[in-house]
């Protein structure tokens, strides 16, 4: 362990201990029918020196500190990231099922979103992420589209889900190439039999693009920002008023029209 390492974990046991770590949860929602499908749990830490301290810094230690113990006592389906780090230990996947055997969650509540990283590749992980398959605990392969993810590790690895980066949801409304790569990778998830999820939707103008491009579950600030556990409920009962309103507006279907026109045009 590096001296930053050291110091790191310090603070991070102070901030367990001071209670100054949370979690907070975003509603990830169905496309068909608008109803929760699982949360994305998100850890804040804001430590008093350094500020906020990035999730992929501390994560990695979080893991050996019951992090895992309090999302899961939750009793909703949990989506957590995993720092490809932790992913290197052969042993990894067997910890997370005692785990989820100690508070008594099913493993197929479970998934974990996993980034890849210029020195992790997926690929070299396909030990592990094949036992976690084999436990039932789902995979989906985050921020996709970006970065280091590539096409390869879709035909290799044992992914159940693909999130699609936020970039490519941003502008589209605006760009047709965007939405024409949203629409392939949409397309190629089913192909390979996973389920295609949006994340970043912001307005409803993308939201609608979204669904109409057949993807089946969406995750952003208009379906909710990440959320103190105690609002969830209350959100989930609100969120069911919004949901056919979100939907309701006749004019969307001239303009879907015109847009799948314009897509089959290209
Ligand atoms: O890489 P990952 O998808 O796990 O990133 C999660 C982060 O994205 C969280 O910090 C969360 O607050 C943020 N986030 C969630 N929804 C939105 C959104 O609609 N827009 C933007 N800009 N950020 C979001
Ligand atoms: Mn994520």
């Amino acid at each position: 362990m590096t001296a930053a390492d050291r110091k790191l974990l310090e603070s991070f046991e102070r901030a367990l201990a001071r209670q100054e770590l949370r979690l907070v949860y975003q509603p990830k929602v169905s496309l068909r029918d608008g109803r929760l499908t699982r949360v994305e749990a998100l850890v804040r830490w804001d430590d008093p020196e350094r500020g906020p301290v990035s999730p992929s810094r501390f994560v990695p230690l979080a893991e050996k500190h019951g992090l895992i113990d309090q999302l899961t006592k939750w009793g909703l389906k949990t989506t957590l990231n995993i720092s490809a780090i932790s992913l290197q230990r052969l042993d990894f996947p067997d910890m997370v099922e005692r785990l989820c055997r100690e508070m008594e969650v099913p493993t197929d509540r479970l998934v974990l979103e996993l980034t890849e990283g210029a020195t992790q590749q997926f690929v070299k992980l396909m030990d592990t992420l094949t036992r976690f398959r084999i436990k039932g605990i789902g995979l989906a392969i985050d921020d996709f589209g970006t970065g280091y993810s590539s096409l390869l590790q879709l035909r290799q690895l044992p992914f159940t889900e693909l999130k699609i980066d936020r970039c490519f949801v941003v502008d589209l409304p605006s760009a047709h190439d965007s939405r024409l790569i949203v629409k392939t990778i949409i397309e190629l998830a089913h192909g390979l039999g996973l389920v295609a999820t949006a994340e970043g939707v912001e307005t409803i103008e993308q939201l609608r693009l979204i669904r109409e491009l057949g993807c089946d579950v969406v995750q952003g600030f208009l379906i909710a920002p990440p959320l103190e556990p105690g609002d969830l409920i209350g959100w989930n009962e609100d969120f069911k008023r919004r949901w056919p309103e979100l939907l309701s507006d006749e004019s969307l279907e001239l303009w879907s029209d015109v847009e799948a026109n314009a897509l089959s045009e290209r």
